[in-house]
């Protein structure tokens, strides 16, 4: 390396350490923007990740805990292949994870992540009115009535066979406030059915919950960064929400060194989803009053005799009668014609 290689390469160094240095005062902004919002915060947000197998929902919530950790572990159980990995209600508390220098921030009100089994989006409807295996499966957990580490398996066993679960309470330690939508960019298509069944869960039940989405696995895609743009649009329609509620990212894997633009990535998302603004209510539903009944109809009246055809048959019979009795008059008058005749005959004879 001559003089003047050896002067551009330490420059491009230079360049290298004040872009990196640049970088990790962006992350520092975004942990303090981060942290003003979990202090005001009253208690930690139980976060639920939904989405089909395999897709990356327990390597996001490593990923997660990865960037505000700046250490990766097996937090939650990841896997491959098309066996389910995670099987069962699996909690993973801010005590779990979360163990900083600074007694202050101890205390910061950080998510507690749900990992789920991932579901089969061919057991979702669009129908609203058909409550398939996923949506019980959905409104049991996101209403706290399923028991940490409940094997889902099993449950989603026996609601296939039809069954319901014996009535169990809500346990408020356990109903979700934010749904997180986890889709992966290797797959064709979105599972469209499946979003009809969360949106339904999180906006028209018992509750209104806050919906998030990720889109996984953008390294493992061939997209370019016009369809990339399109698939945000896409997910973000079939959601409902705005894009600022869409994180695009790649997975922290197991031996990964820390990345300082993933973690931006997914700490900007996160600060968003804990801004205290959105939280997850119950909807109070308004009483309604069943409509009047309608008035019967009236019972008719009991028709009167029709007139016409009464002075009609009247008149008929009375018709009959003179006609018999006329013909009776003559038949009398011929008979005592008859009768004059023959006491005249008989006088005329005696003389
Ligand atoms: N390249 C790459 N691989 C990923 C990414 N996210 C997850 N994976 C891999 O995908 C596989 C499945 O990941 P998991 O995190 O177990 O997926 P899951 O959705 O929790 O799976 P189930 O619990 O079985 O439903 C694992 O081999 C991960 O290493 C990503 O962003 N990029
Ligand atoms: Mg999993």
């Amino acid at each position: 390396m001559n003089v003047h290689e050896n002067i551009s390469f330490q420059g491009a160094q230079v360049l290298k350490m004040e872009e990196t240095t640049r970088r990790l005062n962006e992350k520092e902004k975004i942990l303090e923007r981060l942290k003003k919002n979990l202090r005001a915060l009253k208690e930690s947000k139980n976060v639920l990740l939904v989405g089909s197998l395999g897709v990356g929902k327990s390597s996001l919530i490593n990923s997660t805990i990865t960037a505000l950790t700046g250490k990766y572990d097996f937090y939650a159980d990841i896997g491959g292949g098309d066996k389910h990995v995670t099987t069962t209600f699996h909690r993973i508390s801010r005590d779990e994870y979360w163990d900083p220098e600074d007694e202050g921030d101890k205390l910061l009100c950080l998510p507690t992540f749900i990992d789920i089994i991932g579901l089969d989006a061919q057991l979702s409807s669009s129908d609203e009115k058909e409550d398939t295996v996923n949506s019980m499966l959905m409104n049991l957990i996101i209403n706290g009535r399923l028991p940490e580490n409940c094997d889902l398996l099993d449950v989603s066993k026996q609601l296939k066979a039809g069954k319901t679960i014996k009535d169990r309470s809500e346990e408020k330690k356990l109903t979700v406030d934010i749904i997180m939508v986890v889709i992966s960019a290797k797959s064709p298509s979105i599972p469209q059915t499946l979003i009809d069944e969360i949106y339904r869960e999180a906006n028209i039940k018992k509750r209104k919950i806050p919906v998030f989405a990720v889109l996984t696995k953008v390294d493992k895609c061939d997209m370019s960064e016009q369809e990339l743009e399109d698939k945000k649009t896409e997910i973000c329609e079939a959601i409902g929400i705005t894009q600022d509620k869409l994180l695009l990212c790649r997975n922290y894997q197991p031996g990964d060194a820390p990345d300082i633009e993933t973690d931006i990535k997914i700490l900007e998302f996160l600060t968003t989803l804990c801004n205290p603004r959105f939280k997850a209510v119950t909807l109070e539903k308004v009483e309604f009053e069943e409509p009047e009944p309608p008035p019967p109809p009236p019972t008719p009246a009991p028709s009167p005799p029709q007139s016409s055809s009464f002075w009609k048959t009247a008149l008929q019979w009375a018709f009959v009668v003179a006609v018999i009795a006329f013909f009776l008059y003559l038949i009398q008058q011929i008979l005592s014609k008859d009768n004059r005749y023959n006491q005249n005959t008989m006088n005329q004879r005696k003389m």
